[in-house]
């Protein structure tokens, strides 16, 4: 069956400055470069960000790439550690800035729009260690001074900004589970965190606004459709407490403008209550987002508990547990279950519950392991897979856009191998692979020139129907 892509419809790419960059010319670490500097040990084959793809010396070389494999756009972080120098004053550090000035205007001689994210995890170390990060409303204010120099810098310039990539991620695996730096649990803290990135988008989306900044504003958030595994009310409840804390926490906040009281009063009756001032409620109310970015990998498959947690401390994982479906398709080398309908089932939320908002797949893509032993005879990596992947993602988005989702683009992780989290370069992502063992070289994957056909012709084709015949 062929698939048209709608007109306007954009697709493009993401990637982050920590994953990409490296370390050259970098006078401050960021939160990642401390997760990495606490634990090495704990990064796969202890490769970590310290060189990653090179980008800051290679990203001539890797801009003129991305019109090669498609992309009309490409989204990407800047390090606030690398472009602030004085995070107090937010005092520019010109040769930090100048390199993202590069970048951007690099890739509008290409025509590849650039997007720029605020934050994919690039907090300054230093105001972790100083003021314990977003926990701390000194810093919020700080991330805002940082925001504004970047409006100043590339408005007009960038149409799409993006205050943070993933808010959630480092305050749940940080401080709630305790597995990455600074590998402890602080329940508390997470969730400070998390409403400290609330009232950070809040305040950088009213800067903006009255700073009459030309594009749009908005943020990208991880989120997977939640199912149950049955329709027992039992079941049902583990679900909606599951959206409460995975799905509504953020979209509820920064769509409609209100932080779920059950969620207030949840995390107060447990020792989490969040610091909440009648100026920050008001704020949050007035500023909601314009555009919305989804990263989405896997669902989220959700049971009743069937065993009390024996935490000590507050877990939201009290309220439901992970269900493991028979019979689900797996990407075994990342642990993830591939699940492409779910993405036409996001849509229909965002639709039906959240003003049928504009939004963006921001991220959606498949890392494995091994990738050289799929390579022909030209060094071209055969991942007819990830083409498989997302082909099928791609064809139930459109669905869902034809029936009325105000879904405008879909941008995949990644353009290039890169640095994962702990994991490395153990499962790699890339349309465009990087080989280590060649000084870095670049070399377009079959996914590449999927890509690129699809973005070009507008159309692509899937063997495979979205509604499987019943045998
Ligand atoms: C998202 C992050 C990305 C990227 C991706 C793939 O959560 O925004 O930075 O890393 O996941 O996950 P991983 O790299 O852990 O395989």
């Amino acid at each position: 069956m062929k698939y048209q892509l709608p007109e306007g419809f954009i697709v493009g790419a993401s990637q982050a400055a920590w994953q990409t960059e490296g370390w050259t010319a970098k006078k401050h670490d960021n939160y990642v470069d401390y997760m990495y500097k606490q634990a090495p040990n704990r990064w796969f084959d202890g490769i970590g960000p310290t060189i990653a793809c090179d980008f800051y010396n290679r990203y001539k070389e890797d801009i003129a790439l991305m019109p090669q494999v498609g992309l009309q756009a490409n989204r990407f972080s800047i390090d606030w550690s690398r472009f602030i120098e004085d995070f107090e004053t937010a005092t520019v550090n010109e040769e930090g800035a100048q390199f993202y000035d590069n970048v951007v205007d690099e890739m509008l001689a290409k025509g590849v729009e650039p997007m720029i994210c605020l934050e994919h995890w690039e907090l300054p170390y230093e105001l972790y260690e100083k003021y314990g990060g977003y926990a701390s409303k000194h810093v919020i204010e700080l991330y805002v001074k940082y925001a504004e120099q970047v409006f100043k810098r590339y408005s007009g310039r960038v149409k799409h900004f993006w205050t943070f990539n993933e808010p959630g991620v480092i305050p749940e695996l940080c401080f709630l589970h305790g597995n990455w730096a600074p590998s402890f649990v602080e329940p508390k803290t997470a969730f400070a965190w998390n409403y400290g990135k609330v009232v950070a988008t809040a305040k950088a989306v009213k800067l903006f606004r009255e700073g009459n900044y030309e594009g749009k504003i908005g943020t990208i958030l991880n989120l997977g459709t939640v199912y149950a595994r049955s329709n027992h009310p039992r079941d049902l409840e583990a679900k909606r407490m599951a959206e409460l804390f995975n799905f509504r926490f953020y979209m509820d906040s920064l769509v409609h403008g209100i932080v779920p009281q059950e969620l207030i009063e949840i995390l107060a009756e447990n020792d989490c209550a969040l610091e909440i001032t009648a100026e920050e409620t008001a704020i949050i109310a007035e500023n909601t987002i314009e555009i919305l970015g989804i990263n989405y990998y896997q669902p989220g498959r959700v049971k009743a508990r069937e065993t009390q947690l024996a935490h000590t401390f507050f877990h939201p994982d009290q309220y439901f547990e992970h269900y493991d479906m028979q019979g689900k398709r797996m990407n075994p080398h990342r642990g993830w279950e591939i699940y492409p309908k779910a993405l036409y089932d996001l849509a229909k939320t965002v639709q039906e519950e959240y003003k049928n908002i504009e939004w963006m797949i921001m991220e959606n893509g498949m890392g494995v392991e091994g990738e050289e032993k799929y390579k022909n005879e030209d060094l071209q990596i055969q991942d007819d897979y990830r083409i498989e992947f997302f082909a099928e993602h791609l064809a139930w988005l459109l669905r869902a856009v034809e029936e009325g989702s105000n879904c405008s683009g879909y941008l995949v992780w990644n353009f290039m191998d890169n640095i994962s989290p702990y994991n490395a370069l153990k499962n790699r992502y890339g349309l465009v692979e990087m080989d280590l063992t060649q000084d870095r070289a670049r070399r377009i994957k079959k996914s590449g020139e999927w890509f690129y056909q699809m973005s070009t012709t507008r159309e692509f084709e899937l063997a495979t129907p979205l509604d499987p015949e019943l045998k």
